[in-house]
């Protein structure tokens, strides 16, 4: 999925700075949009939250529920070393998008072990955007959820993703930590102060989890950036295996004889190795020719959103938005250019928690109805698919007969940096 930085350009990362600033320029207001640092828990009987999922559990639920498992004392002491280890955040280019977390294959190759003190750092290696998520002791959020005060309204991404939630200083365990990388952060880097096993997850890709075990200083079997490395090798080479079998035997339509001589076509909107962490980020095939009056039906077949959208041409049609920024009253907002003054009505949105303007789908993401393709306007599924942490309703197939000739280019919205696009080309009959 790809959000705000991408996704809005300098827009977002504007409202991102500007947000923050005005945060620290004001410093009750901290938890208008910052995710707040909750308070430290001392007590490390504290039995963490466990919270039902919302929705039907993923394939491989992720384990994240758990943060300290093993209580520590509350002071101990950090180890004065300055070990570090870098852990990979996805791998592939393009679409091919392998969602691991890649750790040490004696820790079931997600998960590290690491002395107390150590810093590990997160850094993404695929062209695909991922978040680092460390629950804490709060339930895992979901991605995109309905408005709050009208469910019917378009859905909107979670405020509590807006912005990155980092640690404040060496982490005990016990707060909220997201980032998506490399789009809030580059990398992300976490000081591990607590002895504990801490489970982590990327909250856009189903299955992509991993672990970092915190031991004190002078046990053995800890994790090596060596051992790493090696992982990741291991794992590309099998991943894109798995890739090109996709391509060899999916890469193809499905044609059904309709009535009156005008078919019935089925793409694929993306695909996935089945139970695996690998997901192709494509529309399979990307390229069809199909007869005047045929009718294409887009699927989605794994555990992620896609939309098909048909950008309107000519510069008079509407842009394809997948966002657009607006306040909970519905009042939409114009970004500030990069290096211009903020507009005074998102400056005194800032001021009020409950009025915090939002990232609300825009018409890319939201349903044309029209089924007929004119080869003119804008045409969009809206968000298709599934997926355990987007609690909007989304269907997962969305069809448009074709009346005129020519050639038409398509993409999804969410992963078109990643090579997701499309063309249909119309043969007059
Ligand atoms: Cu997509």
């Amino acid at each position: 999925m790809r959000r705000v930085a991408v996704v809005l350009g300098a827009l977002t990362a504007s409202i991102g700075a500007l947000i923050a600033t005005f945060v620290v320029l004001t410093a009750p207001v901290g938890q208008a949009q910052v995710a707040p640092v909750p308070p430290v828990q001392p007590t490390p009987a504290q039995v963490p939250t466990v919270q039902a999922p919302t929705q039907a559990p993923p394939a491989q639920p992720p384990t994240a529920q758990a943060p300290a498992v093993q209580p520590a004392p509350a002071q101990a002491p950090l180890t004065q070393s300055r070990a570090a280890l870098r852990v990979y955040v996805g791998q592939g280019t393009g679409s091919i998008a392998q969602e691991d977390f890649v750790g040490d294959p004696i820790y079931g190759g997600n998960g590290v072990r690491v002395a107390q003190g150590t810093t590990v750092t997160w850094a993404v290696e695929s062209d695909e955007l991922h978040t680092v998520t460390f629950p804490g002791n709060e339930p895992i959020p979901n991605v995109f959820i309905p408005q709050p005060e009208d469910p019917s309204r378009p859905g909107m991404l979670n405020p509590q993703l807006l912005l990155a939630s980092l640690p404040t200083g060496a982490w005990d365990g016990s707060s909220f930590i997201s980032a998506e990388l490399p789009t809030d952060l580059t990398e992300l880097s976490i000081t591990f102060s607590r002895i504990g096993k801490y489970n982590y997850l990327c909250l856009y890709h189903v299955g992509m989890v991993g672990s970092v075990e915190v031991v004190p200083p002078g046990t053995p079997g800890i994790t090596t950036q060596a051992a790493i490395d090696a992982q990741a090798s291991a794992l590309d080479a099998i991943r894109q295996g798995q890739a090109d079998l996709i391509y060899a035997t999916r890469n193809r339509p499905t044609r059904i004889e309709g009535p009156r001589g005008a078919d019935l076509w089925f793409v694929r909107a993306g695909t996935d190795w089945r139970g695996e962490n690998l997901d192709i980020q494509a529309f399979l095939p990307s390229a069809l020719t199909v007869g005047q009056g045929d009718t294409v039906a887009w699927y989605v077949d794994h555990l992620q959103p896609h939309t098909v959208t048909f950008r309107a041409n000519g510069a008079n049609g509407p842009p394809a938005n997948l966002f657009q920024l607006q306040l909970p009253d519905g009042t939409i907002l114009t970004p500030p250019a990069p290096g211009s003054e903020p507009p005074p009505e998102l400056l005194a949105a800032l001021e009020d928690p409950n009025s915090a303007p939002r990232l609300v789908f825009g018409n890319g993401a939201l349903r044309t109805n029209n089924p007929i393709y004119d080869g003119q306007g804008m045409y969009s599924s809206g968000l298709i698919g599934e997926h355990p942490r987007i609690t909007v309703p989304m269907e997962k197939v969305w069809a448009l007969t074709f009346n005129t000739p020519g050639t038409f280019q398509y993409v999804c919205l969410l992963h078109e940096e990643q090579g997701m696009k499309g063309t249909i080309t119309v043969q007059a009959r």
